[in-house]
């Protein structure tokens, strides 16, 4: 068997190696040359713990080649990014010409999977540019979308033990995409079509950021009311039906905030409540960064001088070293645009940043006279709750 990828980022790239690691012959995608180059060398372009030696090993046994060129296959992936385009709709180009740069290398008897977090009706958009343009293989190959729901940071153990729903085109379909995932997923392989299975991936996203932005709501309505919002929620997820999440600066990342955008662009008047949780943890950075101007205003009026303001955490969530689609960077933007020189950065994960003067955590926190936590890194819990400063908890670095 052959397998080829069409993308190789943060889910192309380790399920490519994981597949190699299996002795199947995988030919990597990539419009990249850099990427290409740097995968072929048996090295990687992204941060993920132990991906490298994967990489290499497939590399170094001839099992994983890459190239910016797509080949003839059996099994063919499409795991390329699907950003936004004009006002929050999705942009599946990319869907679309890795899936034409298949088709004329397409096969009698070949698998056709989309892994790439898609619009409902993606797969059978594609099946349809597939047997309009090959109609002689209309019936003859198998078409299905099989979603990823690894978890950054612990992507090569989840993207073998997690549970993956499978749904093809028609029943022949889901049943070859299963023999395919057979070969490395050790979870259960749940079958349904192709619809459900876009769908589903958007269910689980749009799910952890509604009840994410129920947490933030209640942070907001306990600011005014005097209520220690970690604490309220720990007590009510005592009840044995309540699991309540955190409230935070905001969500991040690539997928929380974004995936509830392709169920609303479809069917805004039906998707409500989840365009509401969006606006809701968008509002929730907006308001930290507010807060935090508020607390230095105050402090100029009371002191006559401005404060030193630490501003602690950069990454999208804690203990990882990520800062795209970041609310703690976002906040520390907006809160640096309105003052100049008094503010210490912190982000223990990263080294430098091109923009920010990186400072200790503990030195920081030392000279700070306003301490806004914007991400609940381990590393700030082994600080001592300081009296004498302002402290302005957002992640909930010294909840009980
Ligand atoms: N967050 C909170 N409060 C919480 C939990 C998270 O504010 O109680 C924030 C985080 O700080 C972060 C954002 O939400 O800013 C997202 O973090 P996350 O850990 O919930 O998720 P991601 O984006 O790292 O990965 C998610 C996962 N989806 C779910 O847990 C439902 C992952 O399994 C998916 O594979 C991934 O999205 C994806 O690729 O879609």
């Amino acid at each position: 068997m052959k397998v080829q990828f069409l993308g190789l980022g943060y889910i192309g790239l380790p399920t490519a190696a994981i597949v190699a690691q299996k002795g199947i012959t995988v030919h990597g995608v990539d419009v990249n040359q850099k990427v290409v180059d740097t995968i072929n060398r048996g090295e990687i372009h992204i941060i993920e713990p132990g991906l490298a030696d994967v990489v290499k090993e497939g590399v170094e046994k001839g099992f994983f080649e890459a190239s910016v060129n797509a080949n003839i296959a059996d099994v063919h992936l499409i795991v390329v990014p699907t950003p936004f385009k004009g006002h929050q709709e999705p942009d599946i180009s990319f869907v679309e010409s890795a899936t034409r740069a298949v088709l004329p290398h397409l096969k009698e008897g070949n698998t056709f999977i989309i892994e790439s977090t898609s619009p409902v009706g993606t797969t059978e958009q594609m099946a349809k540019l597939i047997f309009t343009e090959r109609p002689e293989l209309e019936g003859k190959i198998y078409i299905a979308y099989c979603p990823e729901r690894v978890l950054p940071g612990n992507v090569l153990h989840e993207l073998i033990h997690n549970d993956r729903v499978i749904g093809g085109i028609d029943e022949a379909s889901t049943e070859k995409a299963k023999e395919f995932y057979q070969t490395f997923v050790q979870g259960t392989l749940h079958s349904t079509n192709a619809r459900t299975a876009e769908m589903c991936k958007l269910t689980e996203n749009s799910s952890r950021d509604a009840q994410i932005a129920f947490a933030n709501e209640l942070s907001f309505i306990c600011d005014k009311a005097g209520i220690n919002v970690w604490e309220l929620i720990e007590l009510a997820n005592k009840h044995p039906r309540v699991n309540i999440l955190q409230p935070g600066a905001g969500v991040g990342g690539h997928c929380i905030a974004v995936d509830p955008y392709f169920i609303v662009s479809d069917y805004p008047r039906e998707s409500r409540l989840i365009g509401t949780a969006r606006e809701i943890n968008n509002y929730k950075a907006f308001w930290c960064a507010e807060k935090t101007k508020s607390a230095m205003l105050e402090f100029q009026l009371k002191h006559g001088r401005k404060p030193k303001t630490a501003l602690m955490g950069l990454a999208f969530k804690p203990n990882i070293d990520d800062l795209r689609e970041s609310p703690a960077k976002y906040i520390a933007q907006k809160v640096m645009q309105s003052e100049q020189n008094n503010f210490l950065v912190v982000e223990p994960n990263i080294e430098e940043h091109s923009v920010f003067k990186l400072t200790n955590y503990n030195e920081a926190y030392e000279q700070a006279d306003i301490v806004a936590f914007l991400v609940a890194h381990d590393e700030f819990k082994t600080l001592e709750y300081n009296e004498e400063k302002i402290i302005l908890d957002f992640a909930g670095v010294f909840k009980k």
